[in-house]
């Protein structure tokens, strides 16, 4: 296991300074510890989806000749892999970044389903792809010698390379930036609410994460069914075309339940949903300016504003609240569809908190049946 500090040594004795990316739990603590601030030692860009972090890298490089560190948990390795090949490629415009990517779903390791495809085709993909890439040893010394042998790649082949972060490599880190704005409401209290206003015939689409866990306890609790929820799991961001395609075959309201990481790593689905104008559609956007269920990294929600957006696109309404009361007051309004409501809440979840324990077929299945009654 190697500390962040020592971990960051290692990176800037390879001159690599400039990172950017999305937060995978693998390396929370890495990823907090970027997110800090550290004077004028590195420069870390938050970016909304793994597509982007790469081009932001090629940018930097464009401009510095130097080499940028793209972090990812192994499911955006996906979403990279059209800069990868486009634009990163020694075969088009060769430019050389170092990817970290955090493994989940490694064989034999627990996780959860979303990951288990990934964690066995993410080392095919990458030499399928010709990008070089090294697992990421347990000792500093050695881990010293991976970063080097990588960054000396990339620089001599101008070539994407990458280096494989297994679960419990690098060390946890405290953020230590204090949080500057803290709402009442608690996004597991702000889903018990609006649940509880539903009377059994809608939809909810809920996101990847904490948000669709605390919506199956929910559920739990007040022992109802399962069947009016898809659970979403992993394909971040895509809940909200998930509900717009449920909507366009039913006469249901179709809620989703987002994230703020959620919409703004796939935005494009606020514009559809806007274009297609489905009055059934009501969409919710629990906004704690972090990616809450990979270790509370910022956002860069706080200068977005999601309603704003939204109305822009062509939903019919947008209301931002932050409060019980505001947020009852803006449930009990009749608005037809699309909607947006974002609900600004503190970060943080409950630590007991538990996983849904249907299997992801058996939830479709259920409600898929629910959607033919
Ligand atoms: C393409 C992709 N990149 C990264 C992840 C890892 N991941 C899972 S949940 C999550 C955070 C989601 O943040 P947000 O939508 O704001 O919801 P919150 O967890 O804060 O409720 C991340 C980064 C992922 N599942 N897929």
């Amino acid at each position: 296991m190697i500390t962040c500090e020592k971990l960051f040594e290692l990176f800037d004795e390879s001159n690599l300074l400039f990172f950017t990316g999305v937060p995978d739990s693998t390396f929370k603590g890495w990823t907090r510890f970027l997110a800090d601030e550290h004077g004028n030692k590195l420069t870390n860009v938050i970016a909304c989806n793994e597509c982007e972090a790469v081009a932001i890298a090629s940018g930097y490089h464009l401009a510095t000749g130097k080499i940028g560190v793209v972090y990812m948990q192994n499911s955006g390795e996906g979403k990279a892999v059209n800069p990868l090949t486009s634009l990163c490629d020694p075969e088009v415009f060769s430019i050389p970044v170092m990817l970290m990517i955090g493994w989940r779903g490694e064989p034999g390791v627990k996780d959860e389903p979303q990951h288990r495809k990934m964690g066995k085709v993410m080392m095919p993909l990458l030499e399928a792809l010709e990008v070089p890439y090294r697992i990421l040893p347990d000792e500093p010394e050695k881990i010293a010698a991976a970063i080097k042998e990588m960054k000396d790649k990339a620089e001599k082949e101008n070539t994407p390379v990458a280096i494989i972060v297994r679960k419990g490599v690098i060390g946890d880190y405290e953020a230590k930036v204090e949080e500057k704005e803290s709402y009442s409401l608690t996004r597991e209290e702000a889903i018990k609410i609006i649940a509880g206003k539903m009377d059994g015939s809608e939809v909810i689409v809920s996101t990847t994460g904490k948000a669709s866990r605390e919506l199956f306890e929910y559920r739990d609790m007040k022992k109802q069914a399962h069947k009016n929820d898809f659970y979403t799991l992993g394909s971040m961001g895509c809940s909200a075309s998930i509900a717009l395609g449920i909507s366009l075959q039913s006469k249901r309201k179709v809620f989703i339940f987002d994230g703020d990481g959620a919409v703004l790593m796939q935005m494009g689905a606020l514009a559809t949903i806007g274009h297609y104008g489905q009055e059934n559609v009501y969409h919710i956007i629990f906004d704690n300016s972090s990616y809450g269920s990979t270790g509370g990294q910022p956002t860069i929600s706080p200068t977005v504003d999601f309603g704003r957006i939204a109305f822009a696109c062509g939903y019919k309404s947008a209301q931002t609240v932050s409060t019980e009361p505001e947020l009852l007051k803006a449930l009990d309004m009749e608005s037809k569809g699309p909607s947006i409501l974002v609900i600004k809440v503190k970060k943080g979840s409950r630590s007991d908190l538990g996983r849904p324990t249907t299997s992801p077929v058996q939830s479709k299945e259920e409600l898929m049946k629910f959607l033919t009654e």
